[in-house]
C-alpha cells in the first residue's frame, strides 16, 4: 500500500504564518507544505527561503508557494491571514473586516474540493472559527480554532517559573475567549500530579494564593506587552499551531485547549470557545468537561456570552 503523503496549506504567510511554516519544517511533521498569500511575492520569498534550509531539516518536506487549488488534497488548511487592529478601529470593526476576508478565503478553499481539517489562528479567533464553520459547511469537529492553546502555554510557563518546575510537568488550563475575558482554572491546576492550591498551602512561607492573580494578569496581557515591544507575537502561537498539527497528523488523542464548538457542554451551546479537548486524526474527538468551581463557571459563562454578543451582528 502506498503511504499517505500529508499536505498542510498555510493561508497568510505574515509573521504568524511564516513562523508556523518554519517551526513545522524544523519538526519534520509535514510531507508537503504549501504557502498561499494575497501578497504572492511574500509567499514565494518564504518558500525559497525555507527550501534553502531543507539541507538542515530533520526530514524532507516539499515546499512551494501555491494556489487555493492545492487545498484539494490537503489534510489541513491553517489560516493565519487577515487584518490586524488599526489605531481607532474597534474590535467589532476588525470582526467585520476579517469576516469578509474569511468569506473569500473559505469559499476559495472549499471550491478546490477540500475535505480536511481547518485550523484557524486569525483574531478574534473564536469568532472567525465559528465563521469558518459557517462558510465551509464542514462538520464542527473538523473546524478548530487555536483558542487558548497559547494562553495555556503561557500560564504553564509562568507557573513553571514560579514553582521552579519544568512547565511540561504543569497541567493548568486557560479556558474561554482568547482575549481579555479568558479564565484560569486554578481549581484543576496541577504540578506533578499535586493540586497547586494544596502545594501553596503546604509551603506558606514560599508561595501565596494572591500571587496567582498576578501570574494570570501577565498571561492575559502578554500579547499587549509583546506587541508594545516588537509589534507582533508569532513564535509562541506558531509552536502551538505546530503542536495542534502534530496531534492531528499523528493521531495523538492529545488534550489541548482549542476553540471547539460546544453542544451543551459547560451549559453552553452554539459557540466556539477555548476548552480542553481531545484531538486526533479526525479533528476534535471530544470536549473534556472539567469540574469548574462556581466562580470559574460564572466567568466562563460570561466569556462565552461575550463571544455570542460579538457573533450576533456578524451572523445577521
Ligand atoms: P501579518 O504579519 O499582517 O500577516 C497577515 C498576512 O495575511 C499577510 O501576509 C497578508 O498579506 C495576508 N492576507 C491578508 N488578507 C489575505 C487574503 N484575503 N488572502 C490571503 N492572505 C491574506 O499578521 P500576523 O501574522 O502578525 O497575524 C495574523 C493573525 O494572527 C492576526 O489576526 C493576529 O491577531 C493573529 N494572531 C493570533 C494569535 C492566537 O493566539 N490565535 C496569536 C498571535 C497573532
Amino acid at each position: 500500500m502506498m503511504e499517505h503523503i500529508n499536505r498542510v496549506v498555510v493561508v497568510g504567510t505574515g509573521a504568524v504564518g511564516s513562523s508556523y511554516a518554519f517551526a513545522l519544517l524544523n519538526q519534520g511533521i509535514a510531507d508537503e507544505l504549501v504557502l498561499v498569500d494575497l501578497h504572492k511575492e511574500k509567499a514565494e520569498g518564504d518558500a525559497m527561503d525555507l527550501n534553502h534550509g531543507l539541507a538542515f531539516a530533520p526530514s524532507s518536506t516539499k515546499i512551494w508557494n501555491g494556489e487555493y487549488a492545492d487545498c484539494k488534497t490537503a489534510d489541513i488548511v491553517v489560516i493565519t491571514a487577515g487584518a490586524n487592529q488599526q489605531p481607532g478601529e474597534t474590535r467589532l470593526d476588525l470582526v467585520v473586516k476579517n469576516t469578509s476576508i474569511f468569506r473569500d478565503i473559505i469559499y476559495s478553499v472549499m471550491e478546490s474540493g477540500f475535505d480536511g481539517i481547518f485550523i484557524v489562528a486569525t483574531n478574534p479567533v473564536d469568532i472567525l472559527t465559528y465563521m469558518t464553520w459557517e462558510f465551509s459547511g464542514l462538520p464542527v469537529h473538523r473546524v478548530i480554532g487555536s483558542g487558548t492553546i497559547l494562553d495555556t502555554a503561557r500560564l504553564r510557563y509562568q507557573l513553571g517559573e514560579y514553582f521552579q518546575i519544568d512547565s511540561r510537568n504543569i497541567h493548568a488550563y486557560i479556558m474561554g475567549e482568547h482575549g481579555d475575558s479568558e479564565v484560569p482554572i486554578w481549581s484543576q491546576a496541577r504540578v506533578g500530579g499535586c493540586s497547586i492550591l494544596e502545594r501553596i498551602q503546604r509551603f506558606p512561607n514560599q508561595y501565596h494564593t494572591e500571587e496567582l492573580e498576578d501570574l494570570f494578569i501577565q498571561v492575559r496581557d502578554a500579547a499587549y506587552h509583546i506587541i508594545d515591544r516588537k509589534g507582533a507575537t508569532h513564535y509562541g502561537i506558531a509552536m502551538g499551531l505546530v503542536r495542534l498539527t502534530k496531534a492531528i497528523l499523528h493521531n495523538e488523542n492529545a488534550v489541548l485547549t482549542i476553540s471547539s464548538y460546544l453542544r451543551n457542554q459547560y451549559g453552553q451551546d452554539d459557540v466556539y470557545v477555548g476548552v480542553p479537548a481531545v484531538v486526533n486524526r479526525s479533528g476534535v474527538r471530544e470536549v473534556i468537561e472539567l469540574n469548574l468551581n462556581e466562580e470559574e463557571m460564572k466567568k466562563f459563562e460570561a466569556s462565552t456570552l461575550l463571544l455570542k454578543g460579538t457573533l450576533a451582528p456578524v451572523l445577521k
